[in-house]
């Protein structure tokens, strides 16, 4: 396989609202991003991926376009976009947007034209159905958010799909002209010299609605051929897909390089291994750390050649992972560090979320006002009112509501966070006095500077990059151990994921003899019988 930039880079995820607002009105901008490049710069990552900045009547935070070609003016404008994209440049670092085509928002001209009449040019670029003889829903497909897919439109009294919000209506990708314009916008794009795509739920593009099939449908592959021929492949970009349910065997569809689809996927294995069959997020299953290592290291193994993985714990809909996997209180940072390192030694490309190269946690909000998230929302007011009380759905959304990682990025221990002078869209998590980036760049041991060292460590070390992986110690319920090797380098990477003293025995073959790369505690004894301390991560370079 070639050596391709985009494999030996580190991609660091904005989520715009929540980044940092310079004029004031509680909203993170573009601005804001900028002024933030060279923060950036010094932890190191190579590209931004940034959560969409097109017009939008927000319904869904910008996943609801109204005008792909238009920055939503509490964002910025065209201008700041273009600087941007320029200062970026400036400092090496690449800029890739959100491309959410599965949708647009009701706002949308398209949308605006296509509802008007049956006989609309446009109408054809939505999924409309009659209603049923008793005027019911023409099926029972449910929206991610909750509730039905289908919303009637009163002015042709016919249903429009949305497989998530009704102000998210789902565009008709059969429809030869949608994909002709989504190219010709990714092109206009491509233009601007942006350095690639997220492709937002790409999987559900090929959906055939009337078999009630969503995802992975039959003609999505030929769908993203087109697209790569009409659009990006003559150029040196980064395109990744989000694709909730791909296994190694369809993420190398996506992802075999001789296909001509996407550089790589978002696969969601290690995220949606504790949901819950029925009821997914909102009713997790106790965390199996075995069950963790497994799907990782199947996932390091499996895509061999033909596909290239993803490297994620956060991103703006998931929660915080010291939350979930560490530990927020007298080991956080610890935990946090342990957690990147654990990602960051492992085959493929790393992604950071904002606020993860400082340790920010989960917020518990008591009161569901200071929540924003529509599908927070629609959980609380009505999802299975038998089954959840009030209490139970506020402690389901404090461990797995998507707002536990839009609250503000935390600054400094200035009011709101040094993220707005005034009232922030969001409220700011309140253990911003401790958690701030001022006091992480203050501290030479803190998770930031772990971060930008493990950023680091990857251009130094190809092996990192692309060499081989083999798990250690597959069934030990308390360590997450493995190797990276080629033929220059051997990596050991030694992780304890409890909060506890647990003992360690490698077996004799494996030698921790040699240089210790980096490690959470000062004081590391390397031995193949040992006792590794809470969250205890070191690694040995042989
Ligand atoms: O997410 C897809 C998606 O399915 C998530 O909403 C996820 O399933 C949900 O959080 C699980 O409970 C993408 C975007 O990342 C998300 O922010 C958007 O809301 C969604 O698509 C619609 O565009
Ligand atoms: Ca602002």
């Amino acid at each position: 396989m070639n050596k391709k930039w985009w494999q030996q880079s580190v991609v660091y995820q904005i989520y715009p609202r929540s980044f940092m607002d310079t004029n004031n009105d509680g909203i993170g901008d573009i601005r804001g991003i900028i002024s933030k490049l060279d923060y950036l710069a010094n932890l190191g990552i190579d590209v931004i991926w940034l959560s969409p900045v097109y017009q939008s009547p927000m319904c869904d935070n910008g996943y609801d376009i109204s005008d792909y070609q238009a920055i939503a003016p509490e964002f910025g404008t065209m201008e700041d976009m273009d600087c941007l994209i320029e200062e970026a440049k400036k400092r090496n670092i690449k800029i890739i947007m959100d491309l959410v085509v599965n949708h647009t928002s009701i706002e949308h001209e398209w949308f605006k034209e296509a509802r008007s009449s049956l006989d609309n040019p446009y109408r054809d670029y939505y999924i409309w159905r009659e209603p049923t003889v008793d005027g019911h829903p023409p099926s029972d497909m449910g929206s991610v958010f909750g509730g039905s897919a289908w919303t009637l439109d009163p002015i042709t009294n016919q249903y429009y799909l949305h497989l998530f919000d009704k102000g998210q209506p789902d565009l008709n990708w059969e429809n030869p002209k949608v994909r002709e314009e989504v190219h010709q916008m990714m092109n206009w794009w491509l233009d601007k010299g942006i350095g690639g795509f997220r492709m937002d739920v790409i999987d559900l593009v090929g959906k055939v609605i009337d078999q009630g099939i969503t995802g992975n449908g039959p003609k999505l592959h030929d769908y993203l051929q087109d697209m790569h021929k009409a659009t990006f492949g003559p150029y040196d970009v980064l395109t990744v897909g989000e694709t909730w349910g791909a296994t190694p065997e369809i993420a190398k569809l996506y992802s075999d390089p001789d296909r001509y689809e996407l550089n790589m996927v978002f696969q969601f294995e290690h995220i949606t291994m504790d949901h819950d069959e029925r009821h997914g997020k909102w009713m997790p299953k106790k965390q199996n750390p075995i069950k963790l290592k497994q799907v990782l290291s199947k996932w390091q193994t499996e895509l061999g050649n033909e596909g290239w993985n993803s490297l994620f714990w956060n991103n703006h809909d998931l929660p915080r992972i010291v939350s979930k996997y560490g530990d927020e209180g007298e080991h956080r940072v610890v935990s946090a560090k342990m957690l990147a390192t654990l990602l960051h030694f492992m085959k493929g490309t790393p992604y950071i979320y904002q606020g993860e190269e400082i340790g920010m946690t989960n917020v518990k909000f008591e009161d569901i006002n200071d929540y924003d998230d529509v599908e927070i929302h629609n959980f609380y007011k009505d999802y299975e009112p038998t089954l959840f009380s009030k209490e139970e759905k506020m402690e389901a959304i404090w461990s797995n509501g998507r707002d536990n990682s839009r609250t503000p990025v935390q600054w400094s221990d200035d009011k709101n966070a040094g993220f707005t002078q005034a009232r922030p869209w969001m409220k700011v998590n309140p253990n911003y006095s401790s958690i701030n980036v001022l006091a992480a760049l203050e501290a030479s041991d803190s998770i930031f500077y772990h971060y930008k060292k493990l950023i680091q460590l990857r251009k130094d070390y190809d092996t990192i990059v692309y060499g081989d992986f083999k798990l250690i110690l597959p069934d030990d319920p308390n360590t997450f151990c493995y190797m990276r090797e080629d033929d220059d380098h051997r990596f050991v990477v030694i992780n304890n994921l409890t909060n506890q003293a647990v003992s360690l025995s490698l077996p004799e073959e494996i030698s921790l003899s040699g240089e210790l790369t980096i490690s959470n505690y000062a004081d590391v004894v390397p031995s193949n019988t040992m006792i590794l301390r809470p969250y205890e991560s070191f690694v040995i370079h042989q």
